[in-house]
């Protein structure tokens, strides 16, 4: 029954799947990015060629069973070596994985950077929440949290829902900084085909443009202790202008972050001033 469920689902066309992950589904949510779409691409092209192997390993073990029993073949050869065989057998697997190698290599530079950024967004993972700043907007950022469950509303989706999602413009190349403030975390977000590892003390990047309005979801995928499954990452995208709007709103209710700066500045000082120090004692 189950495998009949997951036949019939992979037969579903995939623009009815939403973005979120559903009961029974099979295969990859709806493609949100260019990207991702390159990526079920490459997953499909790569589990041909998985396919095919598989298949031959299996064809050339059944014929030998049967072939070379000891019944069909009371009297085995004693050929210990056969360079040509030896050869073959490994130049061919070796060009099948060159042959999967490039276009992979390809995509994986392709998802951490691209050109012309028109905006950056900064996350930072913490035990067990997200912050989300906009250093381009005046550096006002906010946190998101999860809603229980006591606390859902009617549509809300059990675990995947949270009090304010990171909000992007749609059809803008958005630069993603992500960094983690204690342990490790993962930003990660299936449909866009982001999956980016938040590490304390170090800056990551990569990047999204995503081509319809909505809302996207994902998880921290990085197991980060007892909230890691608590930590979900909603992201809502709106339409440009829409987006511009809510910048004017955020910017009056949300904290702006000019500790940063300050931290910065402080830090400068206080090298400066070792420096100097460092110089008198020379
Ligand atoms: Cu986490």
């Amino acid at each position: 029954m189950k495998f009949l469920l997951f036949t019939l689902s992979s037969l579903v066309p995939s623009t009815l799947w939403a973005d979120f992950p559903k009961a029974w589904q099979f295969g990859f949510q709806d493609p949100a990015t260019d990207l991702m779409g390159k990526v079920i691409s490459l997953h499909n092209g790569i589990s041909i060629v998985m396919a095919g192997v598989t298949l031959f390993v299996l064809i050339l073990l059944l014929y030998v069973s049967y072939r070379f029993s000891a019944k069909r073949n009371p009297n085995p050869s004693t050929t210990t070596h056969n360079t040509i065989l030896e050869v073959l057998w490994t130049a061919i697997p070796v060009i099948i994985l060159v042959i999967m190698a490039i276009p992979s290599f390809k995509l994986l530079y392709e998802q951490e950077k691209t050109e012309d950024y028109e905006m950056t967004v900064k996350i930072i993972g913490h035990q067990w929440y997200w912050e989300y700043e906009y250093p381009d907007y005046g550096n006002f950022y906010f946190e998101s949290y999860m809603v229980p469950d006591e606390k859902l509303k009617k549509d809300d989706i059990r675990l995947l829902t949270v009090d304010n999602p990171l909000v992007i413009p749609a059809n803008t190349n958005i630069q993603i900084l992500i960094t983690a403030g204690d342990v490790l975390h993962s930003w990660a977000v299936p449909s866009m085909g982001l999956k980016t590892d938040a590490v304390p003390g170090r800056l990551n990047e990569t990047w999204v443009n995503v081509k319809e309005p909505g809302t996207y979801r994902g998880q921290c995928s990085e197991i980060c202790g007892n909230g890691h499954g608590f930590m979900p990452t909603v992201v809502k995208v709106l339409p440009k202008e829409e987006f511009l709007a809510w910048v004017e709103q955020a910017r009056n209710s949300y904290a702006i972050n000019d500790e940063i700066i300050d931290d910065l500045e402080e830090l400068k000082l206080t090298k400066n001033i070792e420096l100097l120090k460092g110089a008198d004692t020379l």
